[in-house]
């Protein structure tokens, strides 16, 4: 792969819609490019049922994987059988529950053994409305990462959180942001878009971290690389239904690991 500058050298696009550097050039899409939803679940049963057919509506093109930890409460099985009536429907199946970012490797690597051309990161849970996937994928056209953002433009687009959370999430990308340097609002939302070629040229199985650390983990690679970011205003809402997987570990995991993921920087191997 050519040599990459990182992006977003000056801090442009971290607000709006404007992506920084000028690598890479604007692309199109045809009604033939394949665009895949990667969604991993745990005990997402009721949602997977309602938000499947919300992304499918959205766009002819968009394809959903479901990829499941072998959740107790039936989600796999109630996805394949929703498969055996819609062929843009697949399921991933893991052994047991493993983290989120495991999950994600599984089916990017899934997704390029496959001919996507974009692939989304989405939560299962409706916290990610899916009518903002067409504003993404429009996105992606100048932008080889494209950034759901919930506070950019200004405001803090998040819907009954407790101010605890909110806290934790806000001022938890901005502690990302100053140690690592990586230029974003959100560091830690779920709610992203990558052209393959990002995903290609991240050494996927490098990636060590699993919960919301994953998510700054991807972003920095992405960003060391040197792809266009651009951050796209999205609304995130609490999940009404089912059981959150955040723990407390996982908020712990973060914090210890972005100054990993700084030293990983400094060494030069990121
Ligand atoms: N396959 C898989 N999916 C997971 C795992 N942990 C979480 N998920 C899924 O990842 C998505 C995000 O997890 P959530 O529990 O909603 O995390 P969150 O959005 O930070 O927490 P809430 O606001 O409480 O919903 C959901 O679709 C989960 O079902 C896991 O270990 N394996
Ligand atoms: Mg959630």
């Amino acid at each position: 792969m050519k040599e990459r500058r990182p992006g977003l050298p000056d801090g442009r696009g971290a607000d709006s819609g404007t992506p920084a550097t000028g690598r890479g050039g604007e692309v199109t899409f045809s009604t033939g490019d394949r665009l895949l939803v990667v969604m991993p679940t745990f005990n997402e049963r009721d949602n997977v049922a309602r938000i499947v057919p919300l992304v499918l509506g959205e766009d002819p093109r968009l394809e959903v994987l479901v990829v499941d930890d072998n959740s107790p409460d039936g989600t796999a099985a109630l996805a394949e059988e929703m498969a055996t009536r819609e062929a843009r429907l697949h399921v991933l199946r893991r052994g047991a529950k493993d983290g989120l970012g495991r999950a994600y490797v599984a089916g990017f690597r899934w997704a390029l053994e496959r001919s996507y051309r974009l692939v989304f990161e989405m939560d299962a849970d409706m916290s990610h409305d899916p009518g903002k996937l067409p504003t993404l994928i429009d996105a992606a056209r100048s932008a080889e990462v494209v950034i759901g953002s919930r506070y950019v433009g200004g405001r803090i687009n998040v819907v009954n959180w407790p101010m605890g959370r909110l806290l934790i999430s806000y001022f938890g990308s901005f502690y990302a942001r100053t140690v690592t340097g990586l230029p974003l609002r959100d560091a830690t939302g779920g709610y992203n878009c990558f052209r393959r070629e990002v995903l290609e040229a991240l050494d996927l199985e490098r990636i060590q971290s699993n919960g919301y650390a994953f998510q700054i983990e991807l972003k920095l690679r992405a960003f060391r690389k040197g792809f266009r970011m651009v951050e796209i205003p999205i609304v995130f809402t609490e999940r009404e239904s089912g059981e959150s997987k955040m723990s407390k570990r996982i908020v712990l995991e973060a914090v210890w690991r972005v100054w990993w993921l700084r030293i990983q920087q400094v060494l030069g191997r990121l």
